[in-house]
C-alpha cells in the first residue's frame, strides 16, 4: 500500500508566507485567509518546520520565512516549473521501495501522462536488469510516466535523449560538465552521478506506456554507497558535496524541462538533434570497449551512436548497431 503526501494546506501557508517574506505574518491573518482554526495553523506550521522550513515565530507578531527546505516536496518543483505535461502532477514520498515501482501502479490508470514520482529515500531502487541501486537520503530518485503514441522501435531513443536532458540540467543549474556513457550513464571524470532506467509498456508494436527512472547522487556520499554494493569497485561521484548550499529543486525543474523538449524533438522526428548533442557530450565514441550482451560479449571500437540510439561499434572491419548492453572501457 502506497501513501503519497498530499497535503494541500501545508502549500497555502506556504504560498502566503512566500509572498510576505518582508514581515510578519500574524496567526490572525493566516487563519482567515485560509478558514483554519489558529491552533490549525499553529499544527501546520509544525509540520513545516519537521520538513525542513525555517519558520521563525513570535508572540505577536506571528510568523516568517527564513529559509525552504532542501525536500522535493510537490508545491517546491511546480513553484516555476515551465512544463506543459511532465511533472504537472506530482507524487511525493519521504520513503518508498521504489518509484519505479509505483509509477507502474498508476500506469493502470490512462488519464495518468505526464506524472511524476519522487521520493527522499528507495529501500528497494533497482537498476536496469533487477541490479540493486542505492537511494540514501540527499539523492534525487524519480519516474515519470508518459504515453507516447509512438512505434516500440522508438524505445531506444529514450537512453539517449533522458540522459542528455540530465547532462544538459546540470551544466545549466550547477554548471558542471559531465560525460554521457552509452547506454545510460551520466558521469563526472568517469565516476558515475546518475543513471536511468526506461521500463516500456508494448502492445501491437505501439508504445503503451514508458516509465522513465532518474537517480541522481545530487549529495550523498559517495563511499557510502560503493561499500553497500556487494560487487567489484565500482566508481561513483555526487554533483554537489555535502558542505554546498545548494538545493536540489532548480535542477529537477530545469530536468523536467530539458526532458520534455527533447521528448517534443522525438515527436516532430527531430532525433538529429539529440544524436548530436548526446555525441559531443560522449565519452564513449572513439573508445575500446567490451560490451556484455545476455547471449555474451562484443569487443570493438566504438564510432559513433545512430538514429535509434544504438551503439556502432567497428570490429574486425565489420560494423555492428547494439541496441542494448553492458559497456565497460578497454
Ligand atoms: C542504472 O542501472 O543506472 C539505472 C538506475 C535507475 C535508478 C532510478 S532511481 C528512481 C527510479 N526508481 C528505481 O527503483 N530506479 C530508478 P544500471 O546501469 O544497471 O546500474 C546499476 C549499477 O550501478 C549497480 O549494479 C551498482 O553497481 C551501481 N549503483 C548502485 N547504486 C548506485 C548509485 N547510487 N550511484 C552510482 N552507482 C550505483
Amino acid at each position: 500500500m502506497y501513501t503519497s503526501f498530499e497535503q494541500t494546506t501545508l502549500d497555502k501557508i506556504i504560498i502566503l508566507l512566500k509572498s510576505n517574506q518582508s514581515e510578519f505574518l500574524s496567526g490572525e491573518k493566516l487563519s482567515k485567509s485560509l478558514a483554519l482554526s489558529r491552533a490549525a495553523i499553529w499544527k501546520n506550521i509544525k509540520k513545516l518546520k519537521s520538513l525542513g522550513y525555517k519558520i521563525e515565530s513570535r508572540p505577536k507578531s506571528g510568523y516568517k520565512l527564513r529559509q525552504i527546505t532542501d525536500l522535493l516536496v510537490p508545491w517546491e518543483i511546480s513553484d516555476g516549473l515551465q512544463t506543459d505535461i511532465i511533472g504537472r502532477k506530482i507524487y511525493y514520498f519521504g520513503t518508498i521501495d521504489s518509484t519505479q515501482n509505483f509509477a507502474l501502479e498508476l500506469a493502470k490508470r490512462p488519464h495518468e501522462n505526464g506524472s511524476l514520482v519522487i521520493a527522499d529515500r528507495q529501500t528497494q531502487g533497482r537498476g536496469r536488469l533487477n541490479r540493486k541501486w542505492v537511494s540514501p537520503k540527499g539523492g534525487i530518485w524519480m519516474s515519470i510516466l508518459l504515453r507516447p503514441n509512438f512505434e516500440s522501435s522508438y524505445t531506444s531513443l529514450f537512453p539517449m535523449s533522458t540522459s542528455l536532458a540530465l547532462a544538459v540540467s546540470i551544466e545549466k543549474t550547477l554548471k558542471i560538465k559531465t560525460e554521457l556513457k552509452w547506454p545510460n550513464d551520466v558521469t563526472i571524470n568517469g565516476r558515475k552521478v546518475a543513471g536511468i532506467l526506461i521500463d516500456a509498456s508494448v502492445e501491437s508494436n505501439k508504445i503503451d506506456y514508458l516509465i522513465i527512472g532518474v537517480g541522481i547522487n545530487f549529495k550523498i556520499n559517495p563511499g557510502t554507497i560503493s561499500k553497500s554494493i556487494k560487487q567489484k569497485k565500482y566508481d561513483i561521484d555526487t554533483l554537489v558535496n555535502k558542505n554546498q548550499d545548494t538545493r536540489p529543486v532548480e535542477l529537477v525543474q530545469q530536468f523536467l524541462l530539458e526532458l520534455e523538449k527533447t521528448y517534443n524533438d522525438i515527436m516532430i522526428g527531430n532525433v538529429g538533434t539529440i544524436r548530436k548533442e548526446w555525441m559531443k557530450r560522449s565519452s564513449t565514441i572513439g573508445k575500446n570497449v567490451t560490451i556484455t550482451l545476455t547471449t555474451g560479449t562484443l569487443k570493438g571500437k566504438v564510432t559513433g551512436i545512430d538514429k535509434t540510439g544504438a551503439l556502432v561499434l567497428s570490429r574486425n572491419g565489420t560494423v555492428q548497431h547494439v541496441l542494448a548492453g553492458d559497456m565497460t572501457y578497454n
